[in-house]
């Protein structure tokens, strides 16, 4: 796809620029009056699964200081290609290409610590501190409690290693002065966590809850283990992401962040977390002891506004967004794994972008389907929590999931085009670990890979398509645009 040529810059440095933006777009609804309770998780759930559904933007919450606001649904429309930095008008494949060109050609510039920012117009501590100050919502009606970290990420460092880690890990309000967390194994802000607790030790961490949509993108994607997210959105932007220094922890969170939580996590204090309504559709992890952060100091910007990124159902917006940073992800992993002529690859929204993946290739060696399908099951992006990779030839629009089905049921054949992995990555979040499986905390599951490409040593002898060419097909659209362009109702 020919991407490399597409002009790539930011209309925005934070979140309320950001919102300008999307304003100019048309895409902006301002929403006053909507109680946390309720209407702000409900409200959002409907425009989640309405693609293209605007952005929204809640205000005056009932018991809470006007102008401390909830943003959601912020990836739809044509702030898509905006929010990526790319022209509006580009199909969600081709802004994961460029995401995937510029992860490429963009090197990774450090943060830069800086001694202000209006991040701390308003910095909070003692008896100051109080977490039901802010309009966090419940976002579904079974949920534990009040989310506050949805679209947010967390801040840590390794404390062998010494780099710094930013990743979006979900976070409950579970009193005035504390926030529980949950992090999947083997996440890299799980990594560091257990380092600390295995030598006792209490871990610095910063919950950074509104701020650059870029940002948080990066902090919700596999990036690569050892590379600070900061540095990776600094290189996309070219220059480097400002941050000043936690009073507490010393840690980095950016400048112009709208709400930043900082404190500490206990090595062995718990409390119940959860259930969450969680990216598969269930609540399927229900309610675990978790470690518990303690916060000791809040900084936010006047008028703080709270980034919501609720998980629903998929396809839902999670799904469209990480959809287009995953596959972007996915398709240089394959490629770096030396699989050579991967044209697309697609992490689906219908999975939630994890757990059903199509690779279409250009076949060019017996085995060459089986590579890409496992090296796309077991690299590091496509790994953790999922269920199906399906390989198709290039012919295959792997954005497309009625192709991707149509080559599936046609191409392949269950009883030789199917690999099972067994004992892979998984999560306590997957609805189908079994209770056996739970009690015995063996978060693991068994993968597919389907190849459904034509069979390589009798490809040539494979019954013919018959689809008229793309070239035929938009000759005939243009000649009968009078009858084919007319509107659908
Ligand atoms: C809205 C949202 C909520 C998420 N919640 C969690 C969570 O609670 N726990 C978790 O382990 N991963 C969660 N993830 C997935 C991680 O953010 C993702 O795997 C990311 O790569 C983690 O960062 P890391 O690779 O630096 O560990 C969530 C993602 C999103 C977008
Ligand atoms: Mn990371």
């Amino acid at each position: 796809m020919a991407t490399k040529n597409v002009q790539h810059a930011f209309a925005y440095d934070d979140l309320r620029e950001w919102i300008a933006e999307a304003d100019k777009l048309g895409e902006m609804r301002y929403l006053d009056g909507m109680s946390w309770e309720h209407d702000i998780g409900m409200v959002t759930e409907l425009l989640h699964h309405t693609d293209p559904a605007p952005c929204a933007l809640f205000d005056k919450v009932p018991g809470c200081p006007d102008g401390f606001r909830v943003l959601t649904n912020f990836f739809g429309g044509k702030r898509r290609g905006m929010t990526l930095g790319f022209p509006a008008d580009m199909s969600k494949l081709e802004l994961s290409e460029g995401l995937a060109d510029i992860t490429e050609t963009k090197k990774p510039i450090r943060h830069e610590i800086v001694e202000d920012g209006p991040v701390l117009e308003n910095v909070l501590k003692g008896d100051d501190i109080d977490m039901y100050k802010f309009p966090t919502p419940k976002w579904h009606s079974e949920d534990g409690g009040r989310y506050i970290g949805t679209g947010s990420y967390n801040v840590t460092e390794d404390p062998d290693e010494k780099w710094i880690n930013t990743g979006t890990y979900r976070v409950m309000v579970q009193d005035k002065k504390k926030v529980g967390f949950y992090i999947s194994p083997g996440k890299h802000g799980r990594i560091h966590r257990d380092k600390y607790a295995a030598r006792g030790e209490k871990m610095p961490a910063v919950v950074v809850v509104g701020g650059d949509p870029m940002m948080f993108l990066m902090a919700s994607t596999e990036v690569p283990y050892g590379l600070c997210e900061f540095d990776l959105v600094g290189g996309y932007r070219g220059k480097p992401i400002q941050c000043v220094k936690g009073e507490v922890t010393g840690l980095p969170f950016p400048a112009n962040a709208e709400l930043v939580l900082e404190g500490w996590v206990d090595p062995v204090e718990q409390k119940a977390e959860g259930p969450f309504g969680e990216w598969t559709g269930y609540y399927a992890s229900d309610t675990r002891p978790e470690p518990i952060m303690h916060v000791e100091r809040i900084y936010h910007r006047n008028d703080p506004i709270i980034l919501g990124c609720p998980p629903q159902r998929p396809p839902d917006e999670l799904a469209r967004y990480r959809a287009v940073a995953r596959s972007a992800l996915l398709k240089r992993s394959i490629e770096a794994a030396g699989v050579p002529d991967v044209v697309s690859v697609w992490a689906d929204e219908v999975g939630t972008a994890r757990m059903f993946v199509a690779v279409s290739i250009k076949q060019r060696y017996p085995g060459h389907a089986r590579q890409a399908g496992h090296v796309a099951c077991q690299c590091h992006v496509g790994a953790y929590a999922g269920k199906y990779v399906v390989v198709v030839d290039e012919d295959i629009d792997v954005s497309n999931l009625e192709e991707v089905m149509w080559a599936m049921v046609t191409r392949s054949d269950p009883e030789t085009s199917i690999d099972i992995v067994k004992n892979a990555w998984s999560t306590p979040l997957d609805p189908r670990l079994t209770p056996d499986q739970r009690e015995r905390k063996d978060f693991t599951n068994s993968r597919a890979i389907i190849d459904a490409c034509r069979p390589f040593h009798w490809r040539d002898q494979f019954p013919l398509v018959n689809m008229p060419s793309k070239e035929l097909a938009a000759e005939t659209r243009e000649k009968f645009s009078w009858v084919l362009d007319e509107p659908k109702n």
